[in-house]
């Protein structure tokens, strides 16, 4: 029999209905309960003990779902010329397995809602479910998963899950773009590993709010468009087109992927827009990216298509 196609309204390939996938189901209620975990800390600003005992807290979920962390620590200096230390977190699958690729997203939260309706906020922090929380809470349920795997079924990529420090303590209004991003600014020039490679890399920014879309951000589709069309790909097969969309053209955004590919590794960014009006989410940095406004349909999206990727690369 031929297998059915359709072609939906958002699909730019079309769904084959009789397509199983060999990937496991994403859990979306862990990747949440993740989130919250993390911001039960309170903000993880820099040089804060939230942040420093978050990132304990993140180093040993790694440990504990079987990856090797690698910690990366390093001192910097913010815009404004504050001394920091920043802590990169590297945690990997199949540390031995030569074929890799790469998955990141930021750990820290920003210190200013300087975004927030409210000016009497623009100097509070946030707890940063989604700029920050939500790419970690993603990355432990995929690296969860990973690990479930009964051995005769084991996946035999090398996954590196890359967890940036210091991403979102940049100068407002974007002016000064190499005041964000220090934590992956600092890897580019100093990799965990002498001579580390990856296939590619997938960061991710942003990946749980609610009214979420993933349109093809243009540094990604300028550095590494087949990579852009794998992950939009693959969503598209398993039914997520919705998210990860084509309607619409990405904007150019300054984020860690940048440092990635800076250092010779392809690497996209899946960044979450707003569906009314494709810009930032309607909580970016504003107190409103709190736990409240995680939508689990979008981290399942994410992670859900990150699982396929995975476990279909050759
Ligand atoms: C700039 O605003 C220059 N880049 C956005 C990167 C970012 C901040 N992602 C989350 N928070
Ligand atoms: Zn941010």
């Amino acid at each position: 029999m031929l297998p059915m196609l359709l072609a939906g309204c958002h699909e730019k390939h079309p769904v084959d209905l009789n397509y199983v996938s060999p990937a496991p189901s994403f859990c979306e209620d862990s990747a949440y309960q993740y989130v919250a975990e993390q911001c039960a800390f309170g903000p993880r600003v820099m040089n804060s003990a939230a942040h420093d005992s978050c990132g304990e807290y993140i180093a040993q979920k790694f440990r504990d779902f079987g990856m090797t962390v690698i910690d990366q620590y390093a001192d910097s200096k913010l815009y404004d010329g504050t001394p920091i230390r920043m802590r990169n977190i590297i945690a990997s699958y199949n540390p031995e397995a030569r074929a890799r690729i790469l998955i990141a997203g930021h750990w820290d939260s920003r210190q200013w809602a300087d975004n927030d309706p409210d000016e009497a906020n623009h100097h509070t922090p946030i707890d940063g479910a989604n700029d920050g929380g939500s790419s970690i809470g993603v990355m432990l349920e995929v690296a969860r998963q990973l690990q479930q795997q009964s051995d005769s079924a084991r996946v035999g990529l090398g996954v590196d899950f890359i967890c940036w420090d210091a991403e979102d303590s940049g100068e407002s209004g974007g002016g000064n773009g190499d005041s964000w991003c220090l934590g992956s600014q600092y890897w580019s020039g100093h990799q965990h590993l002498q001579g580390y490679r990856a296939r590619y890399g997938i960061n991710l920014d942003m990946v749980g709010g609610h009214n979420t879309v993933f349109y093809r951000e243009q540094y990604s589709m300028k550095y590494a468009p087949a990579v852009v069309d794998k992950v939009w790909g693959a969503a598209q097969r398993i039914g997520y087109g919705k998210y990860f969309s084509y309607d619409d053209d990405g904007s150019y955004i300054t984020d860690d992927h940048l440092q990635v590919n800076r250092s010779g590794i392809l690497c996209i960014d899946v960044i979450g827009c707003d569906t009314e009006g494709g810009g930032f989410p309607a909580t970016w940095h504003t107190l409103d990216d709190n736990i409240k406004n995680i939508n689990k349909e979008t981290l399942k999206a994410v992670g859900q298509t990150l699982l396929e990727v995975i476990w279909t690369e050759q």
